[in-house]
């Protein structure tokens, strides 16, 4: 079987590892957010594509979501030594590897889909992870501070602000100009089966889905297309969706975040048990719905999730 995820991070890399556990003979392509990246200290930064990689390859720091495990910070300590920040982005030494990796191949010239595919040789994720574009894409947050108006980039919201001021707007800044990376469509082509993970609607998802092809091929393709909903009990289980759905007019509802994603995309979608009453909703809105356990809570939960997902799609095929 052959399936296509569009991930963000964290989400999206857990939904992955109970996709492989439910399907282990399965094909799976994953066309990472590439939206959070992010240039420091001369270095490219691919925050979810990273999370995806490092999460499947055995890498991550377990508890925290994102980095490595068995990280120190000597390197970050000496730049703040001589006053180089930013301070408020936590890069670790086994980290900083990997984006000096990838900056050394960029500049030699290979693009970010070959550089993926290069740390991924180390890393055997066990899955085909394309970034969703070679292009430079970058999300910015509008926010107010101080009764003034400025961009920000997403990880200065995030991590800086921690997201504790309104998102006023999201701008994938360069996405309308990128285009899908080698690979992208002609997956979505050959797809068996689309999954949208409980990853972050608006700044993983949606970022993939703005860039010009990706959505058109995908409802175009002769192919279901189910969800899970990152939403449950009318809140993220975690991170900041609330703030940036707030930011797109969108309620935090799992019914809501459905609506959003569009009958003309969305096939099926499923919603956590405690959300059941959002599948008459749903069902309205010309989406098949079910109400499911949705919280990864381990392997063997996240795996049932997994099969849920591909039996609804069955159902709507
Ligand atoms: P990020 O890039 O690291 O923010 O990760 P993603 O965009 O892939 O996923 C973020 C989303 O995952 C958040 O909106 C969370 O609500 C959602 N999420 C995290 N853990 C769970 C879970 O156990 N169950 C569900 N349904 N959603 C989850
Ligand atoms: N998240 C934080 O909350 N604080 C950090 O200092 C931080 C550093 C960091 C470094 C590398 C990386 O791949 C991810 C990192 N994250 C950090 C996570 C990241 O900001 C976000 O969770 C995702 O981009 C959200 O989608
Ligand atoms: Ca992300």
């Amino acid at each position: 079987m052959r399936i296509v995820v569009l991930a963000g991070g964290i989400g999206g890399a857990r939904f992955l590892r109970g996709l492989k556990k439910a399907v282990p003979d399965a094909d799976i392509t994953v066309v990472g957010n590439t939206g959070d990246d992010i240039h420091l200290f001369g270095l490219k930064v691919c925050p979810d594509l990273d999370t995806v990689m490092y999460t499947l390859g055995g890498g991550i720091n377990e508890e925290q979501g994102w980095g490595r495990a068995d990280e120190t910070f000597h390197l970050k300590e000496e730049l703040a030594a001589y006053g180089v920040g930013p301070e408020w982005f936590g890069l670790g030494d086994r980290d900083f590897a990997t984006h000096i990796v990838r900056t050394q191949m960029l500049g030699a010239g290979f693009p970010l889909s070959a550089v993926t595919e290069a740390l991924c040789d180390r890393w055997k994720p066990g899955v085909r992870l394309i970034p969703m574009s070679d292009d430079r894409v970058e999300t910015h947050v509008a926010v107010e501070v101080d009764g003034e108006r400025k961009a920000v980039h997403f990880q200065e919201y995030w991590v800086r602000l921690r997201a504790s001021v309104p998102a006023e707007a999201i701008v994938p800044v360069g996405a309308e100009q990128a285009e899908p990376a080698p690979g992208v469509l002609e997956a979505i082509a050959e797809a068996d089966v689309v999954l949208f993970p409980p990853s972050n609607p608006v700044v993983s998802v949606g970022t993939i889905l703005a860039v010009p092809g990706i959505r058109e091929a995908i409802a175009e393709a002769d192919v279901p297309v189910v969800g899970l909903s990152p939403i449950v009990g009318n809140a993220p289980v975690r991170g900041m969706a609330d703030k940036v759905l707030a930011a797109v007019g969108v309620e935090s509802t799992a019914a809501a975040v459905a609506e959003h994603y569009g009958s003309g995309l969305l096939d099926g979608w499923l919603v956590d048990t405690v959300d059941a009453d959002a599948v008459e909703r749903v069902e309205a809105a010309g989406i098949r719905c079910r109400a499911v356990p949705l919280m990864m809570t381990d392997l063997d939960a996240t795996a049932a999730m997994a099969r849920e997902a591909l039996a609804l799609a069955e159902e709507v095929r």
